[in-house]
């Protein structure tokens, strides 16, 4: 008999996932079905997302050989029927305070620094650089939680010293450089392009662990390699229809207004799962089918 949801303590909130206590060493990680657009948390969520984004977690953290917080299995006793096949047990780690992203390609806010500055995060780079262009490295480019609102602040090595010594600095930065190598060649081999990737890593005693979620659409930017055109923005492999759709007349709604964005159209829902099954299955091989927690 699987244990109540309501049996666990909630501990911490995310936009979209969600932590409870299991006890002191062990926490369940819950992913929701919802989903982001423009800073936004839309109304309606995308059946069977969480479900697909953790299957993609266990199936990175699988592939790469770093220690991980995973504590259990996807189907694993503990884990509420109710979240079964969102939801994964993990060991309770003391968190590193550092968004630790690596950067393949050139967009977003290290585009927005880089021609600013003609640096992302401290990193000089060659001039010339535009949007989407890929980089001559991968770099490192950690940010921190900004003090309010939501999004992260790029900040440099030099800071992320200044905050956890010198020596996790460094092999927080190798760590980050090496997983994002290792996934971005696994989606490379399937036609899909990683232009970046954030990962969270906690300390259990002296050993650092990869924690949160791996390499899922919600954590980076997959790119359709077939599609990719360097000087544009690229279209996201999971969230386009959704935002093509908020965008269009046809939505009623101004991106640049304070109201939140409307409901989304059925159709645009089911393209929308059908594209992060498709991520899922590209990437790993494997059929979602086969993933727990299916309605009976
Ligand atoms: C933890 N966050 C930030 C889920 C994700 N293994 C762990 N041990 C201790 N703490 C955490 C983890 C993990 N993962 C991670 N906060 C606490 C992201 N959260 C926000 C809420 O939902």
């Amino acid at each position: 008999m699987r244990p109540d949801l309501s049996s666990y303590r909630h501990v911490a909130t995310g936009k979209v996932r969600d932590l409870y206590a299991i006890d002191d060493d062990t926490l369940l990680f819950v992913a929701s079905d919802r989903i982001s657009a423009y800073d936004h948390i839309l109304s309606t969520p995308i059946p069977d997302k969480g479900r697909i984004l953790t299957a993609m977690s266990v199936f990175f953290f699988d592939a790469l050989d770093v220690p991980n917080h995973l504590a259990g299995t996807a189907t694993d006793e503990r884990i509420p029927e109710s979240v079964l096949g969102r939801a994964l047990v993990v060991r309770r780690l003391n968190m590193v305070p550092v968004e630790c992203v690596a950067r393949g390609y050139l967009t977003g806010s290290g585009l927005a620094d880089y021609q600013r500055t003609g640096a992302v995060c401290g990193i000089e780079l060659p001039g010339g650089l535009g949007e989407a262009d890929k980089l001559p490295e991968t770099i490192f480019t950690p940010a921190t939680k900004a003090e309010l609102g939501d999004h992260d602040e790029n900040v440099s090595f030099e800071a992320v010293v200044a905050t956890v010594g010198e020596e996790l600095a460094v092999r927080l930065r190798d760590a980050t450089l090496d997983i994002y190598t290792r996934g971005a060649d696994l989606a490379a081999q399937r036609g899909i392009l990683l232009a970046d990737t954030k990962f969270e890593f906690g300390l259990d005693g002296d050993q650092l662990v990869l924690a949160d979620e791996v390499l899922t659409p919600d954590s980076s930017r997959y790119w359709d390699a077939g599609g990719y055109r360097p000087g544009v923005v690229q279209p996201s492999f999971d969230k386009q229809i959704v935002r093509n759709w908020l965008t269009s007349p046809e939505s009623g709604w101004d991106r640049a207004s304070d109201t939140p964005p409307p409901d989304l159209p059925d159709e645009v829902v089911a393209r929308t799962r059908d594209r992060y099954i498709e991520a899922y299955e590209r990437i790993s091989g494997l059929s979602f089918a086969d993933w727990p927690g299916a309605a009976a």
